[in-house]
């Protein structure tokens, strides 16, 4: 059972218990902003993928969009987005205060709730939905996103692939799901940040290459540089890391599909993929506090120089 009350934010934990444990977060929301938990849509196998928001009524608000557990076996990404939820709601020190007074937020807390599920279940090192076909399971969600040149770059169209891009773009419900939202929040959304792990690295879009096999920066490369440049020292800083940042391309391999070149491509200026601290997928709990701290510190630096 996941009560406010036993539920330990330094630990992992299972679907059930994550989804209860936001429900129960909505009674702990103070006057001063209103929460709700809502849900997105549904996965393949008909799981909802619910989200929580954030918000203060007043007309002209800019927003923060946050997802993590695109892929199943990252399990720190799903630890951490919960932190920062839990710290926005009912921490309310001076930073959480001023992140709420600016901005309305946005978090899917697992995108891919079938995977996740089937990692405390039965293979902790799944990565794809859960979607059958004829020799194997799953699509990589990360390349299946219908974003400019889907299934060109660093996708395999083969069923039994880690990479797998997926019959056509956009033909997942969890990728449909999350897709409407981006688009339906995308007009007053200055930031995309979708969670990986792991690697200690920023990525920005694009992934792909261009027509000349040369990767593809977007046209305001340099500004958003800026801005991860900024996030990236005040995480460094935190506990003393090392974070590569750049283009996606660049930095580990071109890709196409993936979350962030799609919210890119909707004109979400920031649209930024975290590739969270570990040394593997598998990454001790007692990580779970470094991890929310320094990936916070970051977003705090950041917002400080966006606008
Ligand atoms: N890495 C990402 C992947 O999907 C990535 C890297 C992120 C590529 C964003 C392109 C865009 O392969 C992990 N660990 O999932
Ligand atoms: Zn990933």
């Amino acid at each position: 059972s996941a009560s406010q009350y036993e539920f330990d934010l330094n630990n992992y934990h299972s679907l059930d218990d994550l989804y209860t444990w936001m429900d129960s977060l909505v009674a702990k929301c103070p006057k001063s902003f209103a929460c709700q938990v809502y849900s997105i849509g549904h996965s393949h196998l008909g799981t909802p993928i619910k989200a929580f928001k954030i918000t203060k009524e007043s007309p002209g608000r800019k927003s923060w969009y946050l997802d993590a557990t695109t892929h199943a076996r990252e399990w720190i990404s799903t630890a951490t987005i919960t932190n920062i939820i839990n710290h926005l709601v009912t921490v309310g020190d001076k930073d959480a205060q001023n992140l709420i007074d600016k901005y309305d937020w946005y978090f899917v807390p697992v995108v891919n709730p079938d995977g996740y599920r089937y990692t405390w279940e039965k293979d902790r090192m799944w990565r794809k939905n859960r979607h059958q076909f004829k020799t194997c399971y799953g699509v990589d969600l990360n390349r299946n996103f219908n974003s400019t040149n889907w299934g060109t770059d660093g996708v395999s169209n083969l069923e039994c692939s880690e990479t797998y891009r997926g019959p056509s773009a956009g033909s997942e419900a969890e990728v449909r799901a999350v897709s409407a939202e981006l688009r339906r929040l995308a007009p007053r959304t200055l930031v995309a940040y979708t969670m990986h792990s792991y690697g200690n690295m920023y990525l920005i879009p694009f992934g792909n290459l261009d027509k000349n096999k040369k990767c593809l920066r977007s046209k305001d490369h340099d500004e958003v540089m800026k801005a991860v440049e900024a996030m990236a020292v005040a995480t460094e800083a935190t506990h003393s890391t090392k974070w590569t940042r750049g283009n996606a391309c660049e930095v580990i391999y071109p890709t196409s599909g993936s979350t962030d070149d799609f919210a890119k491509d909707i004109s979400i200026k920031y649209s930024i993929c975290p590739e969270l601290r570990g040394r593997s997928f598998v990454v001790p709990s007692r990580e779970i506090p470094l991890s929310f701290k320094e990936i916070f510190n970051g977003i705090v630096a950041m917002e400080k120089i966006i606008k």
